[in-house]
């Protein structure tokens, strides 16, 4: 059974990964709108992992004998300036991602919750990744520019993503 302080922020963490998932997902519309159908593919599967994270959660507060919730989200919030400014804010937003889940190692540690500083390992790790990937877009955006030839390439190259 979990503390119902680390029960309630894991719960939050469920909505920070739904938000997430809605987030991506409303940007994949923009995309696949403008016809950049590689960077629509991207951000789908974006989404789909994000719901993924959402569900493991739901999964260990379940194994843990606690309710999990799924609350009510608010409607993802984005710029569409320009592609530079759609992937800084992946980038901002994956950081604030990571700043929730080490606030949760925090308190798991506080608790001397040892089961689920375990468990929040995975996250820690998969968010250097998450952050490494969506930086390396943005450089990448910032060498191909926001038309032509580049522009096009970086559209291949992100169609090219496996869903995992
Ligand atoms: Fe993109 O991050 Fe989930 O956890």
């Amino acid at each position: 059974m979990l503390d119902p302080k680390m029960e309630k922020q894991l719960n939050q963490q469920v909505a920070e990964e739904m938000y997430s998932s809605n987030l991506y997902l409303d940007m994949a519309m923009h995309y696949a709108n403008v016809g950049l159908d590689g960077f629509a593919h991207w951000l789908r599967v974006q989404a789909t992992e994000e719901r993924d994270h959402a569900l493991k959660i739901t999964d260990y507060i379940s194994q843990q004998g606690s309710r999990a919730v799924i609350g009510a989200l608010a409607e993802p919030k984005a710029k569409y300036d320009s592609n530079k400014v759609i992937f800084e804010q992946v980038l901002h937003h994956e950081q604030h991602i990571s700043k929730c889940i080490h606030q949760l190692v925090d308190l798991a540690i506080s608790l001397k919750d040892h089961a689920t500083q375990a468990f929040l390992q995975w996250f820690v790790t998969e968010q250097v990744e998450e952050e490494e990937q969506a930086g390396k877009i943005l450089n990448l955006l910032k060498i191909a520019g926001e038309h032509g030839p580049g522009l096009i390439s970086m559209d291949r190259y992100l169609a090219s993503r496996a869903a995992e």
